[in-house]
């Protein structure tokens, strides 16, 4: 398929104790053999050889592995060279290989190669470059189990009931009755479209776990001026993220901070406090306190316990899930209106009240983004392809009075799955996909 024979670095550039530099293409052996000035290692044993420049000088002495295709990462010929991680080790034998006839490979070439050759299918290739990107162990754990194939099961399996309900309906089409589709026939496939929509809805009605799992879960803390908001954010954070001085409209711009919360990549933000202002600056940091708060996927609401009540802290409890009562070391004059919201006293300074904060959030987020039996969708790509399926099924199951227009909507559907897995010819989604791969994966 591929003519070339591409290498890459595998490890991180710089000095480290190995690095390790990859081959894969028709012209591996013949490489190896030329830089090893010699026979190369048996397959899939480790041996130790020095490597040789063109003038027959060592470069370095290192592991070499040598995968013959097809049983190797890519499906082709492949090697590695183990060597020590050292900056010139690196860029003679870079050189080597240059001149040799390999090429670098491009980001994600390796994988892509893998994909052509039916090692992978799409969502496990999407699933190694998740894994690769994991910060936190939820991340792992949805990109493990998508590599190793967990939605291509998943879609596989939808794809197989699509291909046996249009099997049905064919041979309506093929061999018309005089009276149209017998009615048990219809029946039967309506259940059996009826039932795969139903597995699709619960995939997709999951409010966005996976993607959020992978992308990180928003966390936005409001309130009015002088709450304490951004002593929160300090002490959640566990550093000095956000400017605190008791001059009410200090936080003008939101101020971010990633953070792991029960094993979720989450992203908490400070917000200015909410009041009406003249200071045009103050009114932008309003505006954008607001935005945040409505995209936000949790919202915390902080209030002074020692202020008095303002019609302005209404939008704060109407938005807000959690109700945090700050200052409790000061005198409570603050009476919320009745509310179902779960509320908290804390004294921030004093560090009282933060931990109950914290397992509040983080019980909240697992809640929301724990593990549930059917694999995730991640990516919007999945939901994408998984809706139009969807909505194809839904014209399929009105229109099975007429086979025809039933049988191209089972089509659509069975080819939204295939884009989904990468079973069609889909170059834009290939591009797309592997693009984002760092090189040397
Ligand atoms: N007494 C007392 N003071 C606190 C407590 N928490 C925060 N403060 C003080 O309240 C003042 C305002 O705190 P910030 O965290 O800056 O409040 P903010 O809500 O971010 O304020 P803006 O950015 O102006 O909207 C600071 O002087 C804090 O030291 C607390 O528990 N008790
Ligand atoms: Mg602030």
């Amino acid at each position: 398929m591929s003519a070339d024979t591409i290498f890459a670095l595998a490890t991180p550039p710089g000095r480290s104790g190995v690095a390790v530099i990859r081959l894969s293409g028709p012209q591996t052996q013949a490489i190896l053999e030329a830089a090893l000035a010699g026979p190369g290692p048996a397959p899939r044993k480790a041996a130790l050889r020095f490597i040789h420049d063109a003038g027959g000088q060592g470069i370095d002495q290192g592991l070499i592995l040598f995968f013959p295709g097809p049983a190797s990462f890519t499906g082709e010929d492949c090697a590695e060279f183990q060597v020590h991680g050292g900056p010139a080790i690196i860029e003679a034998l870079v050189d080597r290989l240059l001149e040799l006839g390999a090429r670098p490979a491009e980001a994600g070439e390796f994988t892509r190669r893998a994909f052509e050759h039916g090692k992978l299918d799409l969502t496990e290739a999407e699933g190694l470059a998740d894994l690769v990107d994991a910060e936190t162990s939820a991340q792992r754990e949805q990109a493990l189990a998508q590599m190793t194939g967990a939605l291509k099961s998943l879609y596989e399996d939808w794809r197989t009931q699509l291909v046996s309900i249009m099997a049905a309906i064919e041979g309506e089409i093929d061999f018309p009755d005089e009276d149209g589709v017998p009615d048990h026939l219809a029946q039967t496939a309506r259940t059996a479209i009826q039932s795969l929509q139903d597995q699709m809805r619960l995939h997709l009605d999951d409010n966005h776990r996976g993607e959020k799992i992978r992308g990180g879960f928003n966390i936005a803390i409001i309130g009015p001026p002088n709450a304490g908001k951004s002593s929160l954010l300090n002490a959640l954070a566990k550093r000095d993220a956000a400017i605190v001085t008791d001059i009410p409209g200090t936080t003008r711009d939101i101020v971010e901070v990633r953070m792991v919360l029960a094993g979720f990549s989450v992203t908490l933000a400070d917000t200015a406090g909410l009041r009406a202002s003249q200071d045009s600056i103050e009114q932008e940091g309003v505006k954008r306190a607001l935005t945040r708060a409505d995209s936000a996927d949790l919202v915390v609401g902080v209030f002074d316990g020692s202020a008095l009540w303002n019609q302005e802290m209404a939008r704060v409890v109407e938005k807000a899930h959690l109700l945090v009562l700050n200052k409790s070391d000061l005198e409570h004059r603050l009476t919320l209106p009745d509310s179902e919201r779960v509320t908290i006293q804390a004294a921030i300074t004093s560090g009282k009240g933060v931990p109950d904060i914290e397992r509040w959030l983080e019980s909240e987020v697992t809640k929301c983004l724990g593990r549930r039996e059917m694999p995730a969708l991640s990516r919007a790509r999945h939901r994408r392809n998984v809706e139009q399926a969807f909505a194809a099924l839904t014209r399929a199951a009105d229109s099975l009075d007429q086979p025809e227009f039933a049988g191209e909507d089972l089509r659509l559907a069975t080819r939204a799955l295939e884009s989904l897995t990468g079973r069609v010819d889909v170059e834009d989604v290939l591009g797309e996909v592997f693009s984002r791969f760092c090189v040397g994966k």
